[in-house]
């Protein structure tokens, strides 16, 4: 069976792009059942027949997301604005929480930094710096050259609330990918019955997402006995509490607590933990399919 990659699906028309870099129009087959059908970021394993191209199967995730309904992304770039709309360590910690969940990589980028003082910008960079995440600032009178670098050989997202700026930033590496972006989101949320897909966009050297950017993510499946093991701020301390199985709220003898007292890990950021174990908690969200956690 042949691999390749899958950059678009609308309607049943999956384009793959093969690594040798040709792109065609394939077929599922009839026998993949629905809940097996592959998403956009999935390598699909096809066949050819005669003139035309089928789709058998898909190779195993490193990870999927169902809204955006994306599978093995590589990193996410969270956009957060420092004001208009104000900068919001709750938001930002939950939505790297959330990525890391899903083993994908945030990355942060600080938007508008020509509307704040530059010791707020350092202070944000400084908090999220010392626990191990890449930062960017970025604003009217910078480039973001910084994307460029990053997207090589990646397949990468873009996430942030409206208004934060991920159009402008987009417009600032490539207006062509942009004006592209927008004319399929504006096309497809006209009439009610459209869907809006997902398309991979090649884009210096990777593959950029071309999801409006998302500001929340799916809940259902988190598993709150799993959760502090994936984010990577933590690390350094899972697995050394006087109880293998600490979930880090109010037990004894709880290294990630100490971390916090310390200082090693900011208050606030650990909060945010657990403000999400609490949603967890408290929500039968079995029952509640595909809800997502709001409250700031
Ligand atoms: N001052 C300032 N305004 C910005 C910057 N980036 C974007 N904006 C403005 O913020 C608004 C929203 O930007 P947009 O890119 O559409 O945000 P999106 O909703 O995340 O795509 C627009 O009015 C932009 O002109 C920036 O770096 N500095
Ligand atoms: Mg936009
Ligand atoms: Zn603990």
């Amino acid at each position: 069976m042949k691999e390749a990659l899958i950059t678009k699906i609308i309607s049943k028309r999956y384009t793959l792009l093969t690594p040798e870099g040709n792109s065609f129009v394939a077929e599922l087959a009839g026998k993949v059942r629905k809940l097996d059908y592959p998403v956009v970021g999935d390598i699909a394993l096809y066949e050819r027949y005669c003139d035309h191209y089928v789709i058998q199967g898909y190779k195993d995730r490193r990870n999927y997301l169902i809204r955006p309904n994306l599978a093995n992304i590589d990193q996410v770039i969270v956009v957060m604005s420092i004001h208009d709309p104000d900068f919001s360590y709750e938001l930002c910690n939950r939505l790297i929480m959330l990525i890391e969940y899903n083993d994908i990589k945030p990355i942060l980028c600080i938007s508008k930094n020509d509307l704040s003082e530059p010791s707020r910008i350092k202070e944000i960079t400084d908090y999220y710096q010392k626990i191990g995440y890449l930062v960017y600032t970025t604003g009217k009178n910078d480039d973001a050259d910084f994307i460029k670098v990053i997207l090589k050989d990646k397949i990468t997202a873009l996430c942030g609330q409206s208004g934060v700026g991920k159009s402008t930033l987009l417009n600032k590496i490539d207006p062509l990918l942009n004006i592209k972006t927008q004319a399929i989101s504006k096309a497809l949320n006209r009439g009610k019955h459209t869907t809006r897909h997902i398309e991979l966009y090649p884009c210096f050297g990777g593959f950029l997402a071309d999801t409006p950017g998302f500001s929340a993510i799916d809940l259902t499946s988190v598993d709150k006995d799993l959760l502090a093991s994936k984010i990577s701020a933590f690390d350094p301390y899972i697995g050394k509490c006087r109880f293998l199985d600490c979930h880090h709220l109010n037990e004894p003898d709880c290294c990630l607590k100490a971390a916090v007292a310390s200082g090693a890990i900011p208050k606030t950021f650990y909060e945010t933990y657990k403000n999400l174990m609490d949603f967890l908690t408290n929500n039968n969200l079995s029952a509640n399919r595909h809800r997502t956690y709001k409250g700031i």
